[in-house]
């Protein structure tokens, strides 16, 4: 049938009109302000976009992919030629574990390896040492020597699987072992593909698994981007990395600016050091979170793209070779937007945010496993997760477009507004001179921890909605999916309770093991060898950084040659901290935007004409928190202080959003809050619960050591005069079959993901109070 005849086309103020009139709005304005909201960052999102939000000119300009600034791709035929890598990261406790994980991946649709070190190894430290005992084989494989580096690779060609090495602190003895282990199995250097993650300069605003100083822990880096340009060119160098920075908190466009401002740092860092920017940027490559903020997820991968092509046009005009400015990425779904509440809602989760980030046009992709909220993936749960990228990739008719999102109004307006916001972050480091003086300042850190903040107490107050965790809880377990276990530590989903089961560790056998293996490296080698190379290492740390890949000056030269007479890694790292010495952070709480964000949450849904069912709830939040404030004040003017906490890691643990959110919060409803300092063991903690005089030790876990840490830390604390009636507290990821087994050994109160702030510090105050604190 013909259109019906208009005069003029219909105009967005015309849209504007009904939408008043189907709002029943006072006017258009208003119906405006009530149609559009803001994500965290303050970006507004409208419910239409049409032409008038998009710059025709932008759009001819980059309407192509493959060509610069590469908005829509950085290959001209994207998926429709070679889909994403499938590339799931993991590892666990042993080389041959961890081998056979990977054979059976490569098997079942991986596509690449990406390899999880635990977090002695990411610290420097070998398994046999002091401060490692409960975290060896936890988080991810241990590897002390070349040997275990070739028990990892063993069987699986290093010149055809490409593999992604998460290592930032001790990545020259790391990277040298996998350089030494392929080469003693017939691979050479230049025929290495993969990524080794690299990226130090994040490791100081989050996740902490430095080992140096941030100026030399730089040094190193450009060695490293020396050594490889010149041996390994097939090898990504750096995996700049955004994720890290997402799950601590920021939101995507501040994940995206500091994150461009770190690749800039690393790019005059190479330069600094001689080398050629068209020698080195072609082999940086980036790494981003994706979160549950879709369509902003899909706009930050184009913005991401669009930016770091014309920065490095604008910063480094010397650069010629098309792949400089080409923004490549791996990217991973959220671990934080997991529940523990009902786990397998989070394979829905995980699906949205990969069907995200491959409409953003990502390279590689990590999917998160249901159960991640709670311990590391099983066999069961890697699959599912697996799965669910060759789902994507092979049943949905996904990969037959390129950047099927480019020319969306909607989509075109937020890769604006997201790269608008993102480059004035990058100005921000710029001015405030480079990323390197900003980690030392901390204002990077702080933003990210107070927007983790914010975040918790707008889910605490109920304004963002997680299913199942504020919002349609369950009230009793229902049964679950008839789920089945793939190998002998498989997850099966228990019917009756509706529970996932969960990989257990056991850490003390698996440090034992690796002990007896460095005992054995050692007792066979040539000790005056090991000790030059090592002396060698040292020379080459002190040595004037250059261009240069001899062992006189590079270290991972040095630390290559060191490899092949297995000196450990524990020994390497010393060689090095011998000259750099080792990094301690300061620690630091927030104060203010937990109980701001709190108030302005409550008070948006409240006053936004809402229901009166919303209305009320608002009510009930308010009160708790009247509630809670009160019963920690009449506990300071009973005891005459306040109830004083002492948050605490343990551990080479360095994941302290936890940690930093409940110090905001509990500071914030009226706690006096201590910070210990990041990697303590528990006789430290015990020593700093004495001389603070604390009342209760929190301690947040996140990699899987509490069990063999925590009950320590309560028999130093019972055996101490002065300590022996501190309440301990243990919060983080902690699988509710632990619970039991916790309180057994000593531990007063668990609480587990999901946790609401007012929740944990109301009951907190009312065991104080059942203790009679003074
Ligand atoms: C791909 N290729 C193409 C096309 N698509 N060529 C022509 N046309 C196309 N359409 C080519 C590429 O140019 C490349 O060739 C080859 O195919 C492989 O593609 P790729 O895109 O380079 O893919 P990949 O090898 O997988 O590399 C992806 C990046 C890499 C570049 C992103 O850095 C990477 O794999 N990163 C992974 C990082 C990672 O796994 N991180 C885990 C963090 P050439 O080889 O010739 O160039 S885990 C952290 C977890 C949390 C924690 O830390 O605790």
């Amino acid at each position: 049938p013909p259109l019906p005849p208009r005069d003029v086309a219909p105009s967005p103020a015309e849209w504007l009109e009904r939408a008043a009139a189907e709002l029943r709005s006072p006017s258009p304005a208003a119906a405006e302000a009530a149609l559009t909201r803001h994500t965290p960052e303050g970006i507004p999102i409208k419910a239409l976009y049409t032409s008038a939000d998009v710059s025709a000119e932008r759009l001819a300009a980059e309407a192509l992919p493959g060509v610069h600034p590469y908005t829509r791709g950085v290959h001209a035929t994207m998926y429709t030629h070679r889909p994403w890598t499938v590339r799931q990261y993991s590892g666990f406790a042993t080389a041959e574990e961890s081998n056979a994980a990977y054979k059976a991946a490569l098997g079942a649709g991986g596509k690449g390896l990406s390899v999880a070190f635990d977090l002695a190894t990411h610290r420097g430290y070998d398994s046999d040492h002091e401060r490692v005992s409960g975290d060896v084989g936890m988080a991810g494989v241990a590897i002390d020597s070349v040997e275990d580096m070739k028990r990892l690779f063993e069987g699986i060609p290093l010149d055809e699987v490409s593999v992604s090495m998460t290592m930032n602190g001790a990545v020259v003895p790391v990277l040298a072992f996998f350089i030494v282990a392929a080469e003693e199995a017939g691979v050479p250097a230049s025929a290495l593909r993969g990524t080794i993650q690299n990226d130090i300069l994040k490791e100081f605003n989050v996740r902490n698994t430095f080992i140096y100083p941030p100026a030399p822990s730089l040094r190193l880096i450009s060695d490293i981007m020396a050594y490889c340009s010149a041996e390994m060119p097939r090898f990504n160098t750096i995996s700049v990395s955004g994720y890290h920075m997402l799950e601590a908190g920021a939101g995507p466009a501040l994940e995206l600016g500091l994150t461009l401002a770190d690749g800039l740092e690393y790019l005059r860092c190479a330069k600094r050091a001689g080398l050629a920017i068209d020698a080195v940027a072609p082999r940086v490559s980036f790494f981003f979170g994706i979160s549950m903020d879709f369509y902003g997820e899909v706009a930050k991968l184009r913005a991401a793209r669009r930016l770091w092509a014309n920065l490095v046009l604008q910063h480094f005009p010397e650069a010629t070779d098309e792949r400089s400015f080409k923004l490549r990425t791996h990217c991973q779904t959220s671990g934080y937007s997991l529940t523990a509440a009902e786990p397998w809602n989070n394979v829905v989760r995980t699906t949205v945010e990969a069907m995200a980030a491959v409409l953003g046009g990502t390279q590689s992709l990590h999917t998160n496993a249901l159960d991640e909220a709670m311990a590391l993936p099983t066999p069961f749960s890697s699959r599912v997760a697996r799965n669910t990228q060759l789902i994507l990739a092979e049943e949905t008719g996904l990969t037959g477009a390129v950047d099927p999102w480019g020319g969306s109004y909607l989509m075109e307006a937020l890769t604006d507004a997201v790269a608008d916001k993102a480059a004035a972050v990058v100005e921000e480091v710029e001015a405030a001179g480079g990323m390197a003086v900003a980690v030392v300042d901390g204002w990077p850190k702080a933003r990210i921890e107070e927007a983790a903040a914010r975040k918790q107490a707008r889910v605490d107050s109920g304004a963002d909605v997680v299913v199942g965790v504020n919002k349609y809880v369950q009230e009793a377990a229902p049964s679950a999916p008839g789920a089945t276990a793939e190998g002998g530590s498989g997850a099966a989903a228990d019917d009756a309770g509706g529970r996932v089961s969960l990989l257990s560790i056991d850490a003390s056998a698996i440090c034992a093991a690796q002990c007896e293996r460095l005992a054995a490296i050692k007792a066979a080698r040539d000790d005056a060898a090991v000790a030059a190379a090592l002396a060698a290492v040292t020379a080459a740390a002190a040595a004037t950084p250059g261009a240069d890949t001899g062992v006189a000056t590079n270290v991972l030269a040095a630390a290559v040659a060191a490899a092949r007479v297995r000196a450990t890694l524990g020994e390497i790292s010393s060689a090095i901290e011998a000259v750099y010495g080792r990094h301690q952070p300061a620690s630091s709480v927030v104060r203010g935007a937990y109980s701001s964000a709190y108030d302005a949450a409550s008070a948006a849904a409240g006053g936004g004409g809402g229901s009166d069912a919303h209305a009320a709830a608002d009510d009930a939040e308010a009160a708790e928190l009247r509630r809670v404030t009160t019963l920690v004040s009449d506990f300071a003017a009973d005891a005459g202080r306040r109830p004083r906490l002492l948050v605490a890691k343990l551990g080479q643990d360095g994941h302290d959003r936890g940690a930093k959110v409940i110090s905001a919060g509990f500071g914030d409803l009226g706690y006096d809050v201590d910070v210990s300092p990041l990697f303590a063991t528990p006789a430290e903690v015990a020593r700093a619960a004495l001389e603070a005089d604390v009342h209760a030790v929190g301690v947040s876990s996140q990699a899987a050591a509490h069990r063999t840490l925590v009950p320590e830390l309560v028999t130093r604390l019972r055996s101490q005069p002065g300590t022996r009636d501190v309440a301990v507290l243990v919060g983080g990821v902690i699988p509710e079959e632990h619970y039991e087994e916790l309180r057994a050994q000593g531990v007063d109160l668990v609480f587990g993901p999901g946790t609401r702030i007012p929740d944990a510090a109301e009951k907190v105050v009312r065991l104080l109070r059942e203790r009679g604190g003074d």
